[in-house]
């Protein structure tokens, strides 16, 4: 996930606030009753607290992933690596970690939709309006309120920031990382986004969770493209949600055909979790997906440009790839869809001004078109294509 900064710091004077007592009142039980009740009302499922120290296995971790380059275009990841192998290191003053769950569970079998050739399938998370937005704006209110009773001092994350989430939801008790990565609630599954407010209150802890995964491996089996090379040890290069979303060049042959229909994003190892059968129905409204991003035609999608594709995902996530790399996932989804119908729009696409469209594009067309047709599209097009990449699809996309 793209890496914007979201964080927010809001200090009472320290010495009124010393005279309020807010230490003794941060560390009282009734603060920890008050969060909950107050995260409720903000729609959050539950919260967890714990300290805001992660375990040397979490940096160990974080370590050996990119050791292995896992991170692919997400340098990001690797340029941030020693604040997020620790809050201090971002924020020194840092005691507790608040954790807040939001429940995104879908009203439907995510894996009914893979078979739904001539669709888009947008991943749930993303069918709503952008749950960054949706969570930060009530992390916020609860971060604030807090901050107004206890006197403390708080910075709310989403996502974005250099800060280790999972790992640090799982030694708060809010659950455990499966062997997909995730976090995984006991009694909500792990269809949950996780937003944190930091404090520098010393709030009473949580015990952390156990793992719960067994000798359970569904998350691993079910991976279309063999991301896992271990349990618990992601190969993000290798995982759809990061080549439709993070991945800014062309997709690698290798996953094109795994992808399937596929546009934004993967649901396959979190559907299978066995755990997600106490997850519960997403309740808040503002995440609820959009008719727009249910499984739309592709034929509709091919339609579109630059400005369509702005408007039609105005405030959801899928308007963060841009148009560009939205388009290529769509050309990889009609060339799997074997659909000869979409052949003319995907044949309008070898003109795109952008060589990431083109390039797919070449790829879907040899897949809809018999081998005449597209070597005659092949002698119209190839002789003005100045992008080698480009070249090289339309010479490996004859032997396909
Ligand atoms: C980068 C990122 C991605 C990348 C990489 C994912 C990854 N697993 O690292 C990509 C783009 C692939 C991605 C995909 C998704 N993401 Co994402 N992503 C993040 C982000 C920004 C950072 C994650 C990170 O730190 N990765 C680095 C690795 C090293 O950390 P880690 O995953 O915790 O890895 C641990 C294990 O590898 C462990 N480990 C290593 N070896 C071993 C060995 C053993 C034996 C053990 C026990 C452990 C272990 O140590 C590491 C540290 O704890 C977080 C938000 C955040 N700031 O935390 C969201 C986040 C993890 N994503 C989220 C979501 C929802 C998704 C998707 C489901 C979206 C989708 N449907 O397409 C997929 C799920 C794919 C998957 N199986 O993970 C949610 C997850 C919520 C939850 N319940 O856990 C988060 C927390 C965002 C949020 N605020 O809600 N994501
Ligand atoms: S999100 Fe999909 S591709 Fe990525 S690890 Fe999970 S099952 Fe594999
Ligand atoms: S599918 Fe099985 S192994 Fe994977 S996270 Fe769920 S319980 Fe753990």
């Amino acid at each position: 996930m793209p890496c914007r900064r979201s964080a927010i710091l809001t200090r009472l004077n320290p010495t009124a606030a010393l005279a309020r007592g807010w230490l003794a009142m941060a560390a009282s039980p009734d603060i920890r009753d008050w969060l909950a009740t107050a995260a409720k009302a903000e729609g959050f499922a539950f919260i967890r607290v714990g300290p805001a120290k992660l375990p040397d296995a979490a940096a160990l971790g974080l370590a050996s992933f990119l050791a292995d380059d896992f991170e692919g275009d997400m340098s990001w990841l690797r340029d941030s690596a020693e604040r997020r192998s620790q809050p201090v290191h971002m924020w020194p003053a840092a005691r507790s970690a608040i954790i807040c769950a939001m429940n995104y569970g879908p009203d439907h079998d995510p894996m009914d939709n893979l078979a739904e050739t001539g669709h888009g399938n947008i991943s749930v998370y993303a069918r709503g309006r952008d749950y960054h937005d949706v969570i930060k704006g009530k992390l916020k209110q609860l971060a604030g309120k807090f901050a107004a009773k206890s006197g403390a001092a708080v910075k709310v994350f989403v996502d974005t920031a250099p800060l280790m989430e999972k790992p640090l939801a799982a030694i708060a008790g809010a659950g455990w990382q499966g062997k997909h990565t995730n976090l995984v609630a006991r009694d909500g599954g792990s269809w949950l986004f996780l937003g944190v407010i930091l404090t520098d209150a010393d709030l009473a802890h949580d015990a952390g969770e156990q793992d719960h995964c067994g000798s359970c491996s569904k998350c691993l089996d079910i991976c279309p493209t063999n991301a896992f090379p271990a349990p618990y040890r992601l190969d993000a290069r290798r995982c759809i949600s990061y080549l439709t979303i993070e991945h800014k060049g062309q997709i690698p042959l290798e996953f094109r055909t795994a992808i399937g229909n596929r546009i934004f994003g993967c649901d396959d190892c979190l559907a299978v979790c066995p755990w997600n059968k106490y997850a519960a129905i997403a309740s808040e409204i503002k995440l609820q997906a959009r008719p727009a991003s249910i499984m739309p035609p592709l034929a509709e999608l091919l339609a579109l440009d630059d400005a369509g594709f702005r408007t039609r995902f105005a405030g959801t996530p899928v308007r963060r790839a841009g148009f560009e790399r939205f388009m290529r996932n769509v050309l990889v989804a009609a060339g799997n869809s074997g659909d000869p119908t979409l052949a003319e729009q995907v044949t309008a696409h070898l003109e795109s001004d952008s060589s990431l469209v083109r390039g797919m594009a070449v790829w879907a067309i040899r897949r809809l078109v018999d081998k005449k047709s597209y070597r005659t599209l092949g002698s119209l097009h190839m002789a003005g294509e100045h992008d080698p990449l480009v070249r090289v699809e339309w010479i490996c996309a004859e032997w396909g």
